[in-house]
């Protein structure tokens, strides 16, 4: 017989790696980073890069579940998008200009022009869009905290844990993790809502984050967590 989960806002332990992980709803939020169809759907900025985006694809129906399940539970839920202003102010040459893209920055593409906030491609992909009152947090850089308004939202609300997904792990995420991590956040990395067109990069990150007793934080599977 399954036990049956505690009131809401009652604190909560899931099993994770290196060992459980215990957070208060109302302290905790969901970071749910960068899943937008530029990285995920073919013709964005993830495949001008070279990158298989079919890796990706797994990574959506989990994420919705991890997503319905923080609202279920009321943890504040933040969105995240990595994307640029349509002058480019915002994106450093070095970005736009660093390797051999089949498209860079700014460039028009099949869904409007490349990692541009306000083009269909630098939108969330159908049905993980943020519902009213959720956080949406536009981001230049890989880190969520860098240039935005992250940190005043979380410590505006009393935010104490940060439970995260999406992509890609050991881009965006790990980036924002490690950033969350050094601010005197416990974070806790979702391994099933969270990818990478190298899924090595994907194992090897999540291996990372929970080694030398969590140094950055701590993994759980989503079965694990959508049962607490
Ligand atoms: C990348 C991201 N991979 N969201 N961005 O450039 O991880």
């Amino acid at each position: 017989m399954t036990a049956s989960p505690p009131a809401d806002g009652a604190p909560r332990t899931v099993r994770a790696l290196p060992a459980a992980f215990s957070f208060e709803p109302w302290t905790t939020a969901l970071v749910m980073i960068d899943m937008q169809r530029d990285f995920i759907e073919p013709g964005g900025f993830g495949e001008s890069l070279g990158n298989d985006v079919g890796h990706l694809a797994q990574v959506v129906e989990p994420a919705k579940a991890l997503v319905a399940w923080a609202r279920m539970r009321g943890l504040l839920i933040v969105h995240t998008r990595e994307c640029h202003r349509p002058d480019l102010s915002d994106c450093p040459p070095a970005k736009r200009l660093r390797g051999a893209p089949s498209t860079r920055i700014g460039d028009p593409g099949p869904m409007g022009r490349i990692l541009i906030d306000g083009e269909a491609g630098a939108d969330f992909v159908p049905g993980l869009e943020p519902l009213p009152g959720e956080v949406e947090i536009v981001k230049p850089g890989k880190g969520a905290f860098y240039n935005t308004s992250l940190t005043h939202v979380l410590v505006s609300r009393g935010i104490t844990h940060l439970i995260f997904g999406g992509v890609t792990t050991e881009v965006c995420v790990q980036t924002t993790m490690r950033e969350a991590n050094d601010r005197g956040y416990e974070c806790l990395l979702v391994e099933e809502a969270t990818g990478s067109y190298f899924p090595e990069f994907r194992d090897a990150t999540l291996a990372m984050v929970r080694a030398q007793g969590g140094i950055v934080g701590w993994t759980a599977s989503l079965s694990d967590l959508v049962r607490v």
